[in-house]
């Protein structure tokens, strides 16, 4: 195998300089020069990529195919060098050319074509995919523009649009010769073939050309090239030139317009379904050329199509991608000619299914109309699909009206796409194990006692070459210089460090390097926020997708309560805080807004007081993405993970925290639930109702907050000062926030996140993290224990749980 060449690597950014921009080092830009680099990287890249897929044809491997709207990949670079083991001969010669690797990194656009938590897991997974040796694709768009990017403006959010591709994108490699066309609307034509069998023709319809970008993706040291596969529309007319010869010439311009918008932006809302039809076409678009595009790739080196899942397996990721279902079944019957039965075996065992979220505003479901207009042919199988399922049901459950109401796909006018995922799937898998008891026991209920053995578990991971190696070197140098680096591929042996946790040097070691992480990011937020912070205060960080289900709330208005408290009683004992918060919220999502103004409202007054002595600093993180994150998470001495019980269906900051040496506060809820299991009640402080206590008092309509704001004087401090313009003289504008927790609007229910109910244990978990931070060695202690314990959190164990259980792959 090729090892990674000092002296070509040298020469190659040079002459890419020469041949792409015509510079000299000295005469090019920043910019310039991180393309440069980026292209000399690829340049070696390409090799092993081909090498791997030389492998890959040669063993006849069987693919999983990772289907997702959402990639939330990050900055590139600096990984791939990282995986390629050439970290240090790469910095040796930039260096010699008076070049530095982290400033060429700050040069790279940070593609967010993801929202959050969805969109990084499929990341993490090809990360570890990669590494672990197991043939994949990711599949998904290739947004224009990716997630917006987030200004604040007077402490409200303004959302910019994020020119990702503004200078191109080095890494990826267009693939005309794979282009796929994508048919929509129109109508179908029934016709009997020679052999007397039904055929049906979709005509009238308008077409779109996808073309697939490949970005590569590179395992840690193993010289394993994977692909991340990025669809791109094209107006079909170049393609297909009879709509302007029959002189259809306003077909020809919705074509071109159709093509235009498809892959324009990413939907930037988050646990959150909104039912447009772009949307839809969106998921068509790149299912349809992505399941296509697999099918014809199989037939290549295969002759039977009905073994097709002998070598393929559709992972989708939520409901998202769920026309994979009905696209396959189309193409095996319309194509292939197989029965309704011979399709149907094949197409249910290739595709499984992740659920992502209980909540129910997030479930998918179109208005039959719609679908069926768009896509008449896929919806004709749905239809089938579904009428052959409720006779199942119907048999099994003669009469049984309400399992027909809870598990058709098609009902009260709507295409339900989870029930379709389900059905049409083997498998069915929740991101932790609290998740996935509670689809089991309520929201599946009725497909578990069906198809109990569909359902599964895999609770989420994460990437520590991301989130520890690259994004904290001095603690990832640390560990490994005790232990040895094999947690960077196998984090369980991470473990070992546990043996330093009561070692007096290790422990002021370790608090060192979290001291020059706290400085590295109090010069961010002084550099983008103006603010001064102080490394000494206990950094306490939350930093997610806004979202009330979240609870950035409950944080915000404790922080009003914590400052009330000082202003009170100057003298109380109180250990110095930053509270650090950051996220996006959805563009149309009003209160999660109202609630962005609020930390920055309260921010002003905080920051500005200075009869505190600066004992609380609050700070909002404006643009909160991959890129700061992998400088937020090293800087954090407490992870705040506060959900409502039973919302969270996994969580996976949480882990990135932890990873990093953070100290959880949290509920039991998602993987928080699997965290305590790991470290125990000494090293994290829980609080909150559980989620049966929250699912109990849901199904008895709430609970009445009203109570507890009469009888508790501190908490209506906190909510009048919402109110009395205390912190922002637009009464108004916080209106919403204190009438949403107490029920004044009407058909509402008050309090819904259970904020009020959970104040008073938040606080007292707040107190008790006051009262550990003062014993340095006992908080240095349970630091290293949490890091110790992260091993479980590793995506690389998660996909060892997916490649073995669901899709049977063998590593190379
Ligand atoms: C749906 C319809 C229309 C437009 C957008 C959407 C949409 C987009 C993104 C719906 C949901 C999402 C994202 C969901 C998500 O990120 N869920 C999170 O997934 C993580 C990985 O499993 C979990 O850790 C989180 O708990 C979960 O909230």
């Amino acid at each position: 195998m090729k090892e990674f060449n000092k002296t070509k690597f040298k020469y190659n950014v040079e002459n890419y300089l020469k041949i792409l921009f015509r510079k000299s080092i000295e005469e090019a830009s920043e910019q310039q020069i991180f393309q440069a680099v980026s292209y000399s990287i690829k340049e070696y890249i390409v090799d092993l990529w081909i090498e791997t897929h030389k492998e890959y044809e040669s063993r006849d491997v069987k693919f999983v195919y990772y289907l997702s709207m959402e990639f939330l990949m990050g900055r590139v670079l600096g990984n791939m060098i990282i995986n390629l083991k050439a970290d240090e001969t790469v910095r040796e010669v930039l260096e010699e050319l008076g070049l530095n690797l982290n400033s060429i990194e700050e040069e790279e656009a940070d593609p967010a074509l993801g929202n959050g938590g969805l969109g990084r897991l499929a990341a993490c997974f090809l990360d570890s995919l990669s590494t672990l040796g197991y043939p994949a694709y990711g599949c998904g768009i290739r947004y224009k523009y990716g997630m917006f990017e987030q200004k604040i403006e007077n402490g409200f959010q303004i959302e910019v649009p994020d020119n990702w591709l503004k200078y191109g994108n080095p890494f990826e490699m267009k693939r005309e010769e794979y282009a796929q066309e994508v048919k929509f609307g129109g109508y179908v034509r029934m016709e009997r073939d020679g052999e007397g069998r039904d055929k049906f023709i979709q005509e009238n319809y308008q077409s779109v050309i996808a073309i697939p970008y490949d970005i590569p993706i590179v395992g840690y040291g193993n010289h394993i090239v994977n692909t991340l596969r990025i669809w791109d529309a094209k107006e079909a007319n170049t393609f297909n030139l009879d709509s302007f010869d029959k002189g259809d010439y306003l077909k020809a311009v919705e074509e071109k317009n159709l093509a235009n918008t498809i892959c324009e932006v990413l939907y930037p809302n988050d646990n959150h379904y909104a039912g447009k039809e772009l949307r839809l076409k969106q998921q068509y678009f790149f299912v349809s050329a992505t399941i296509q595009r697999a099918v014809s790739k199989y037939m290549e080196n295969h002759k039977d199509i009905r073994k097709i899942h002998e070598k393929v397996c559709f992972q989708l990721n939520d409901t998202h991608p769920t026309v994979t279902v009905a696209e396959l079944m189309r193409i095996l019957l319309d194509d292939y000619n197989l029965s309704w039965e011979e399709a149907w075996e094949i197409t249910n065992k290739t595709c499984a299914y992740t659920n992502h979220t209980i909540m129910t505003e997030a479930l998918e479901k179109w208005p039959i109309d719609l679908f069926s207009k768009l896509l008449p042919r896929i919806y004709q199988i749905v239809d089938e699909i579904n009428r052959r399922f409720l006779l199942v049901v119907e048999s099994r459950y003669p009469g049984d009206k309400l399992k027909i109401k809870n598990m058709a796909i098609l009902y009260g006018g709507e295409v339900r796409m989870a029930n379709l995922a389900i059905i049409g799937s083997f498998s069915v898998n929740g991101v932790a194990k609290i998740h996935t008891e509670i689809l089991k026991e309520r929201e599946l209920k009725d497909f578990y006692e069906m198809y109990s053995e569909k359902f599964n578990n895999k609770t989420n991971g994460i990437t520590q070459r991301r989130f520890l190696l690259h994004g904290n070197p001095l603690l990832a140098e640390w560990i490994s210089k005790k232990i040895g680096d094999e947690w960077i591929t196998n984090l369980p042996a991470i473990k070992k460090i546990a043996d330093y946790a009561e070692d007096m040097t290790a422990q002021k070691e370790f608090m060192d390097i979290k001291y020059k992480n706290k400085i590295r990011l109090a010069d961010y937020i002084y550099k983008h926020n103006g603010i001064e912070v102080d490394p000494n205060s206990i950094f306490d960080v939350q930093v997610k997708r806004l979202h009330e289900y979240k609870r950035q709330l409950l944080n915000i208005l404790h922080i009003m309560h914590l400052y009330n408290q000082l202003k009170k009683y100057p003298d109380m004992d109180f250990y110095p805080r930053t509270f650090i918060l950051g996220g996006k919220a959805s563009a149309g999502y009003k209160i999660a807004k109202a609630i962005i103004k609020l930390i920055n409202s309260v921010a002003d007054v905080i920051n500005k007081d200075e009869s505190i002595n600066g004992k609380i600093k609050v700070v909002f993180i404006e643009n909160y993405r991959v890129s700061n994150a992998e400088l937020i998470f090293p800087a954090a001495d407490v992870s705040e993970q506060i959900s409502t019980a039973s919302k969270e269906a996994s969580g996976t900051g949480n882990m990135k925290f932890m990873l990093n040496g953070a100290l959880t506060v949290g509920t039991m809820d998602g993987a928080n639930v699997e965290i305590f299991e790991e470290v125990g009640e000494e090293n994290m402080f829980l609080f909150g109702l559980s989620s049966k206590e929250v699912m109990e008092y849901e199904l008895h309509g709430g609970y009445d907050p009203k109570e507890i704001y009469d009888s508790d004087a501190e908490i209506q401090l906190v909510l009048d000062q919402l109110i009395n313009g205390c912190y922002f003289p637009d009464h108004g504008l916080f209106n919403d926030i204190y009438k949403s927790l107490l029920g004044i609007h009407k058909n509402e229910k008050a309090d819904p996140y259970f904020i009020l109910k959970d104040f008073h244990s938040y606080e007292l978990a707040q107190r008790k993290i006051g009262k550990a931070y003062r014993d340095t060695g006992a908080w240095a202690k349970s630091a290293i224990i949490n890091v110790a314990k992260s091993g479980k959190f590793s995506s690389d164990r998660t996909i060892e749980e997916y490649a073995a259980e669901i899709w049977k792959l063998k590593k190379i």
